[in-house]
This record gives structure tokens, sequence and C-alpha cells, in this order.
């Protein structure tokens, strides 16, 4: 079909529509997302669904298309922790919608609420197998990635489906949805006036969760017996948007807390009671710890073992799914709730004669915060060239500390785990990166979704390998003209670029890249600004020019290859034998 003919059907049919007599799938989908405000459609196009992006921008939505699914459904999953509505991901069938899928899995491990629509080939040829194009069951592959999976088939039921989609994305603990509508769906036609009606608009999507108060007591009781308390502040918390009495409760209690990654900014990182840099004592040495949207995974290796110290633990647990307590160890005063909810809760409980730790504890953690703060200032000031990441993440932390607005976008290895204890925040959902996975990926459809779902600027800072598994994105960025400020770390390779092939052949080491690449070139390539960077005075001047400009821009920064370790801060997962020869 000609793009001319096209638009003569699309003509036809909103003709039609407009007539009051008959409506069809295209128009309900539009008309049932827009009705639950869900107004930005991240997607790549294509068969069945190419028609319906054009008639969803027709209709006033924003649909961005990407280069690749996976970049659209990052941003889509991100979009949705920033909004607390569902991020929508819209592609095409079996290899666009497994695309799409990584990103439904991450959101969903991460509990942000998505929607992946992905259009399916014919029912009645993919159920006999019978090898239709782009042929695959995808509802039955979605349903063990997701939260929910579900199959609109019928036009009046649109109005249903995507109620119930909206609802088990955002309800409980929030999560990723798959809804899978077959082509023949999209072309059904049915009365105007009955198709409105059939539509639904989701009346409180995520209820309040009311803690029960015997928990709450029971919960302030095991606290009011800390001497050594510690409040974890995980994505949960950010995501909650409770941000005023996550901080009334933390000031109230006089407790030090620990930002997760994301987390980082819910208050300020310079904050009093911020025991971020001093993330080892506080562990080891509390005796009572208040997670709140923090689950006691990987990244908390599990509450127990060497880096929780010998001292003995009482956990308090605030979480929407009960399901989470005790998963790992056992949590002595469950909270089960919504955090808004909770923490109010609390904040009612603990009156106006809350008797703080003492100085004996919060002092500790305050003079180890200020040695380890005191330790890394002079290395984040040096000139090097080629520069180091402490160097180069200084001159960007100054960046950030000047735009409290800006948001930052992080991944890579090295790259994350300098530039998240480096770079201050001091807004809440300003730092977004790996998440729980450690994916490496999202950067470029995260950035992306991050300037389009709040118009502020985004500066993205990548490890050179972070930024290959979207960087084709950064024609994207261009196409929509967004302020996006991309810094490729550019060390040659995975970790280090410095590996060398022990056999002596002509292949590299596996962790290594071409040498000298020019990051930069890609985005001149699409008309943006593109900078060379080698020495950190460089680097400050190209992020602020972008920054304030707005124009998307990328600088690759020239980083020592030498300058890196393996893995990260997370080289001790790597896999050991007493037999491996490096
Ligand atoms: O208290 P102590 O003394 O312990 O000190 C701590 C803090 O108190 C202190 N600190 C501070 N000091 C001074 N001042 C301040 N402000 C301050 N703040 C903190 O600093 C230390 C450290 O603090 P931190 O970081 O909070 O603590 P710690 O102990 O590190 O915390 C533990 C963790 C586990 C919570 C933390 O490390 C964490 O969150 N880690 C996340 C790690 C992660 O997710 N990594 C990404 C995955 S790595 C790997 O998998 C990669 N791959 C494989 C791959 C992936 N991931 N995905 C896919 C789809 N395919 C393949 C690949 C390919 S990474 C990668 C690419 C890497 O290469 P790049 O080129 O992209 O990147 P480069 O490495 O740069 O080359
Ligand atoms: P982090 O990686 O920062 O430690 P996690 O993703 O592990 O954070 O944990 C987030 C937790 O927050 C999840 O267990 C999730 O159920 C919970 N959560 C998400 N939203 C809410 C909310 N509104 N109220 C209570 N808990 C929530
Ligand atoms: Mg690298």
């Amino acid at each position: 079909m000609t793009l001319s003919d096209t638009a003569q059907t699309m003509d036809a049919t909103t003709d039609e529509a407009a007539s009051g007599d008959l409506t069809d799938g295209f128009h309900l989908i539009i008309d049932a997302l827009k009705l639950n405000d869900l107004n930005t459609i991240y997607g790549v196009p294509g068969i069945p669904i190419t028609d319906f992006g054009r008639m969803a921008q027709a209709e006033g939505m924003r649909v961005l298309s990407f280069r690749h699914e996976q970049n659209a459904g990052n941003a889509a999953a991100i979009a949705g922790y920033l909004t607390k509505k569902p991020g929508i991901c819209l592609t095409v069938s079996a290899p666009g919608f497994l695309n799409g899928l990584t990103a439904l899995a991450h959101a969903t491990t991460n509990c942000w609420p998505m929607i992946l629509i992905s259009g399916s080939s014919e029912r009645e040829i993919v159920d006999l197998q019978q090898g239709d194009y782009e042929e695959m069951d995808q509802l039955a592959v979605a349903k063990t990635m997701c939260k929910a999976a579900f199959r609109i088939l019928h036009a009046e039921d649109i109005g249903i489906g995507i109620a119930r989609a909206i609802r088990a994305a955002v309800s409980g603990r929030p999560g990723g949805v798959y809804l899978d509508l077959p082509a023949k769906l999209f072309g059904q036609v049915m009365d105007a006036e009955a198709g409105a009606k059939s539509l639904v608009k989701v009346i409180d999507p995520a209820p309040a969760q009311i803690p029960a108060p015997d928990a709450v007591a029971r919960a302030l009781d095991v606290i009011k017996g800390a001497k050594k308390p510690l409040i974890i502040l995980g994505k949960g918390a950010a995501y909650a948007q409770a941000d005023d009495d996550i901080r009334s409760f933390v000031e109230t209690s006089g407790i030090p807390y620990l930002p997760m990654s994301m987390a980082k900014g819910l208050l300020p990182d310079t904050h009093p009671l911020s025991a971020g840099a001093a993330r080892s004592l506080a562990l080891k040495e509390s005796d009572v710890v208040v997670m709140i949207g923090a689950r006691l995974n990987w990244l908390l290796s599990h509450g127990k073992g060497k880096q929780w110290g010998t001292e003995p633990k009482k956990f308090v647990q605030i979480d929407i799914e009960p399901r989470e307590m005790d998963s790992n160890v056992e949590i002595a005063a469950p909270l089960v709730g919504d955090i808004g909810s909770v923490v109010s809760a609390l904040l009612a409980g603990m009156g106006n004669n809350w008797k703080k730790p003492s100085e004996d504890w919060t002092g500790v953690i305050r003079a180890k915060v200020e040695g380890n703060v005191a330790k890394m200032a002079p290395r984040l000031m040096n000139n090097n060239s080629p520069m180091d990441y402490h160097g180069a993440l200084g001159r960007l932390k100054t960046i950030i500390k000047e735009r409290p607005d800006a948001i930052l976008v992080n991944e890579g290895a090295n790259t994350l785990d300098f530039a998240r204890s480096v770079i201050d925040m001091s807004k809440p959902r300003k730092r977004l990166d790996v998440g729980t996975w450690g994916v490496m990926g999202i950067g470029m459809g995260t950035a992306i979704a991050a300037a389009v779902e709040t118009g502020h600027p985004v500066l993205a800072v990548e490890g050179d390998s972070a930024f290959g598994f979207s960087g084709m994105e950064v024609e994207t960025i261009c196409r929509y003209n967004l302020p996006v400020c991309v810094v490729v770390f550019n060390n040659n390779g995975i970790y280090r670029g410095t590996d060398v092939n022990p056999t002596g052949d002509a292949d590299p080491a596996p962790t290594v890249f071409v040498p000298g690449a020019r990051y930069d070139m890609m985005m001149q390539a699409f008309g943006g600004v593109g900078v060379n960077a080698t020495t950190p005075d460089d680097l400050a001047r190209a992020v602020n020019e972008a920054m304030d400009s707005g124009k998307p821009t990328l600088i690759n920064a020239v980083i020592d290859p030498l300058a890196g370790t393996e893995s990260g801060r997370i080289g001790n997962l790597n896999p050991q034998s007493v037999v491996t020869k490096k």
C-alpha cells in the first residue's frame, strides 16, 4: 500500500468515524489510551501497526519512532518510573515484539509500570503453525516475562482490555504488562456510539494501601529499641513520590540513611544524615535497618554475610508487595502498604517527642562520610590527559550541582560505579541508571524518555561499551531535537581497553574495541554537535555549552584505558576457579 493509499484509507476511516456511525479498532485503541491520559507512544513502525502510529499522531498523541524496539521499550519503562503511569511501547509482531520484550522484563524486574503493545499475525494461522508472516504465539512467550499478559480479539473489548492492562501495570507492585493485538482487530468496525460507551476510564488505578495499625506500632517499637538504626531508601521510595513525608521521616527520626543508586537525591546527597559515603560502615555496624522501597537482593548482599558485619540485625521493611517480606532474611517488622501511607502513619505514631539516635552513632557515620569525601576531593580536581574517571567526573559533578533540575542517565561498569559515588544528586528521580539487572543498553532510550517526559536537559554519562548497545538512537535524539548531551567515556573497551589476545593471533581480546574511536562523529552524522575532549577542562567546557544550548551533543571523552578495573565495583561476582589461568 502506498502512502497516498494509506492516507485515503485514513481519510475514509476518519470520515466514517466523524459521521457518528462507525468507528474501528484503530480509533478505539487511541481513544481508550487518551481517555486514560496516556498520550505518548514509544515504538518502531511496521506491519501491522504502521497506520495505527500515523493515526495516533493525527489524533494528537506524541508518537516517537526509534531505531530498535529495545530502546523504545527502555524509554517506556523509565517513563513509567518517572510518571507513575504505564509507559507505552508499540511494536510489530514476532521479532519486533521480542526486541521489546527485554525492556518489558526489565520494567517488571525494576517494578515500573509499562505496557508493551504488539501487533500480531493471524491467529488462525499462528495457532495451526502454518507459517504466517512473522508467526509467533506472542502471548505465550510474554507470559513468563511480565506481570500480566492479555490479548484482545474483538473491538468491543478494547476498552476493558486496555483498562485491565493499565490497572495490572500500576496497582500493587508496579510492573510490565503485555497486550497482544492481532492485525484483524485494528480494522474491525463497530457502531461509533456503542464504541464510545465501551471505553473505560480506570478509576483510582493504584489505590492507597493503608498499613495495619498494629504493624505500624510493631515497627515503631523495633525502631525505638535501636541504638544504631539505619534507613535504606530504594528506588521504590523514589517511585512513590512521597518526597516530603520521606524527608520528614528521616529528619524527625534523626536516623542516618543510605540511598540506593536511583534513590540518590530523594534527600540531597549532601544532607547531614546521608550515610552514602560511609556505606560499608553503616551496613556493618547498624543494629536496626528500616528498608523503604528497597529489596534485600544482590545489591545488598541478600541482607547477610560479611558486608553486614557481626552485629545482630533487625529489619523493618516497607513494601507494597507482601511476598517481599522474609524473601532473604527474617523481617522483624513487616509494613505492607504503599510508601506514602506507611511513612505518614509512622510519622503520626512518632509524635513530637521522638528520641533521636545518640551522637555516638550518628557522629561515627558523619566522621566517616567527611573522611571519605575529603579523601576523594583532590582526585576530582586533576586535569590529566588522557583523563581518568575522577578528573572527568569531578567536572561533571560541578555541572550537575549547578543544574539541579538536569537528569543524569548513567551506564557502564567503571563509568557507572565511579559516577554513582562522585556525582551528588540533590533532587528526587534525577538519577536514572541500569537498575536491578545492571543491564547495558538503557542509555539512549532512557535519555530520550527523560527529556520527553520532563522537558529538562539530560546528561547521559556512558561507558563506550554501554553506549554501543543503543548508540544508533543518537539519530532519534537529533530527529526530535531533544536537549540530550551524551558523554561517552571512551577507554577503548569493556572495563579496560588494554587486554591482549594471548595467542598472538590478529583477533583482538574479547573486551577490546577499536582504539581511539571517535563516537562524536556519530552525532555529527545526524546534524548534532560532536566534540572530542581530551582534558577535564575541555570536557567541562563542551558539556556546559551543550546544557546551555540544549542542542543534541555527543562528547567523546578520551579516558586512559588503564584507569578502570575489571567489572568496576562488582568484580567479586566473576566466577573463579583454581584451575583458571588468566
Ligand atoms: O564505604 P566504603 O568504604 O565501602 O566506600 C563506598 C562508599 O562509602 C564510598 N562513597 C563515597 N566516597 C566519597 N565521596 C562520596 N560522595 C561517596 N559516595 C560513596 O565509595 C564506595 C563505593 O560506594 P558505593 O558504590 O555506594 O558502594 P558499593 O560497595 O560499590 O555498593 C555495592 C553495589 C552493588 C550496591 C554497587 O556497586 C552497585 O550498585 N553496583 C551496580 C553495578 C552494576 O549494576 N554494574 C553494571 C553491570 S557490570 C557488567 O555486567 C557489564 N557488562 C555485561 C553486560 C551487561 N551488564 N548487560 C548486558 C545486556 N550485556 C552485557 C558489560 C558489557 S558492564 C559492561 C560494559 C562495561 O564497559 P563500559 O565501556 O561500558 O564501561 P567502563 O567500565 O567504564 O569501560
Ligand atoms: P533498589 O534497587 O533501589 O534497592 P528495588 O527495585 O530493589 O530498589 O526495590 C523497590 C521496591 O519498592 C520493590 O520491592 C517494590 O515492590 C517497592 N515499591 C514500589 N513502589 C512502591 C510503593 N508505591 N509503595 C511501597 N512499595 C513500593
Ligand atoms: Mg569502556
